[in-house]
């Protein structure tokens, strides 16, 4: 037994020179699924080598908790490939760019910029309950000449509305050609991106044709055309007094950035160049819509695999919101079985199985592991969320699990539950206030909203002494 902390090496997958480990993971299964397959070989953290670079696969609670949350800000980096950076233009985004000053003003900014949407009179949630009410009657129509829809298009154009009023306050109508590209080359984006292709491993593969790095490079220069001209609209139109979504949020960043500072400190240098905006814009746009769009169609399959509970959430919604009105944010709060067949569904099918992939910003440990500088750490969500001994039946859809005894409130029932991630990356859409604190005179928390709710019980007591 070694003695000091970190100082054993995690199993290793047998490697080859050049080609690393990938002999021992050809295989049939999906990558999530093989990585949490290869823990009975090699337990609950092992290393491989992709190529060159040396990665550290985790599979347990633990240890995820450890990189992400104990050890944050050592784990905050990201690698480089192939692919991101002809998406991001070489990282000058936020969920492919490494961790720097640049990455952590731009996540403030936008954060800023979601938190204006939650409330007042460009509240997202009119857009939302104007988009809803436009696909039920879309499928009114359908329903009425007995038409099978495939609803793909449609949850994408409803959610598309959404994030597009919030980046670039537009939206289309049905059939927009404008809107039918972007469905297009958002596709090709999906199918070729981050996938773990073989330029992503080996990089001086790109000196050869490849269809992939084709169709991406292509649906690339699309989209950044398409971004760059909303952009320039917008400089056009811009005005300090009115902020009418991201772009203009980020405008006014540079415009006081510029303001401020001397000639030597520019725009460019705090991260605030046109490029920088085009792609941090491209993230929220991105994100938005493949997430959402995502998650709304896995509910959709898995309510049509379980009628009993769609009539339940029917039931739900019948009893708390009745027929006279359509639902509202605030009903939130009083649709527990809807939460918790939300919770299910984030938990079966995680949108993002192996998050984006961490990297070791100076040498570290994890557990009773070294880990090197460099080292890429894949967060296995989908071994977390399928762990055997920590959910019962892990395959069974059940929402029920996220309830507590009496079925009438919310619980998490395992620590193995991370949908979001967790720690200075967790996801932007959705994120609870930093524990870091501001120096100063005295050490404060960062400023935040909260939802103040009456409990029950002190409700009744305010009834009876009235
Ligand atoms: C990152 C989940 C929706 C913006 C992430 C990560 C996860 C995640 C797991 C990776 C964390 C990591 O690498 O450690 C989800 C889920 C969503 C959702 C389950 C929907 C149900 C959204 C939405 C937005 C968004 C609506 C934007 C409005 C981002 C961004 C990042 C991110 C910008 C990168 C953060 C960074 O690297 O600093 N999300 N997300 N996500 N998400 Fe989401
Ligand atoms: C989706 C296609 C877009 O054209 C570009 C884009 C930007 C941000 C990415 C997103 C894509 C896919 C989903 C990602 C998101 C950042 C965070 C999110 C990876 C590639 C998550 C949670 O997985």
């Amino acid at each position: 037994r070694m003695s000091a902390h970190g100082s054993r090496e995690p199993p290793h997958l047998p490697a080859l020179p050049l080609i690393g480990s990938l002999l021992s993971l050809q295989s049939e299964l999906q990558p999530h699924v093989l990585f949490k397959e290869l823990q009975v070989k090699y337990g609950q953290t092992y290393s491989l080598m992709m190529g060159s670079h040396s990665v550290i696969v985790v599979n347990h609670h633990v240890h995820a908790k450890e990189v992400l949350l104990k050890k944050g800000k050592t784990f905050a980096g990201r690698p480089r490939t192939v692919t991101t950076d002809i998406l991001t233009k070489d990282g000058k985004d936020i969920a492919f760019g490494d961790y720097s000053a640049t990455w952590k003003f731009h996540r403030k900014i936008v954060h800023a910029a979601l938190c204006m949407f939650g409330e007042g009179s460009a509240s997202i949630e009119k857009t939302i309950c104007a988009e809803a009410q436009s696909l039920c009657s879309v499928l009114s129509e359908a329903a009425d000449v007995g038409l099978a829809l495939d609803l793909s298009p449609e949850l994408t154009r409803a959610v598309t509305n959404v994030i597009c009023s919030l980046c670039f306050n537009s939206s289309y109508c049905r059939g927009d050609s404008e809107f039918e590209n972007m469905l297009q080359y958002s596709q090709g984006i999906v199918d070729t991106v981050a996938k773990d292709s073989l330029v992503d491993i080996f990089p001086w593969l790109q000196i050869f044709p490849n269809a992939d790095l084709r169709l991406l490079k292509h649906c690339v220069s699309i989209r950044d055309k398409l971004l760059q001209k909303k952009f320039d609209e917008h400089k056009v139109n811009y005005s300090d007094h009115v902020q009418r979504d991201l772009i203009d949020a980020l405008l006014r960043a540079k415009r006081s950035a510029e303001n401020n500072n001397t000639s030597e400190i520019s725009a460019e240098s705090v991260g605030l160049s046109d490029d920088h905006i085009l792609m941090t814009v491209g993230d929220i746009f991105g994100a938005g819509v493949e997430t959402t769009t995502t998650v709304l169609k896995w509910a959709i399959t898995y309510l049509i695999h379980h009628p009993e509970v769609q009539r339940r959430i029917q039931d739900e919604l019948d009893r708390t919101v009745g027929d006279s009105r359509s639902p509202k944010l605030t009903d939130r709060g009083s649709l527990p079985y809807l939460e918790a067949t939300i919770r299910e569904l984030l938990r079966i099918r995680p949108v993002a199985p192996l998050l984006i992939p961490h990297v070791a910003l100076c040498d570290t440990s994890l557990g009773d592991f070294t880990v090197r500088k460099g080292t890429r750490v894949i967060i296995n969500l989908w071994a977390l969320h399928h762990d055997e001994k920590e959910w019962k039946n892990p395959e069974r859809f059940d929402p029920g699990r996220f309830l507590n005894s009496e079925g009438t409130g919310l619980t998490i029932p395992s620590p193995s539950y991370l949908p979001f991630g967790a720690g200075l990356r967790v996801c932007l859409g959705h994120d609870l206030p930093s524990l870091e604190g501001k120096f100063g005179v005295v050490l404060q928390p960062a400023k935040y909203k909260v939802n103040a709710t009456i409990r029950p019980d002190w409700a009744r007591h305010k009834c009876q002494a009235e």
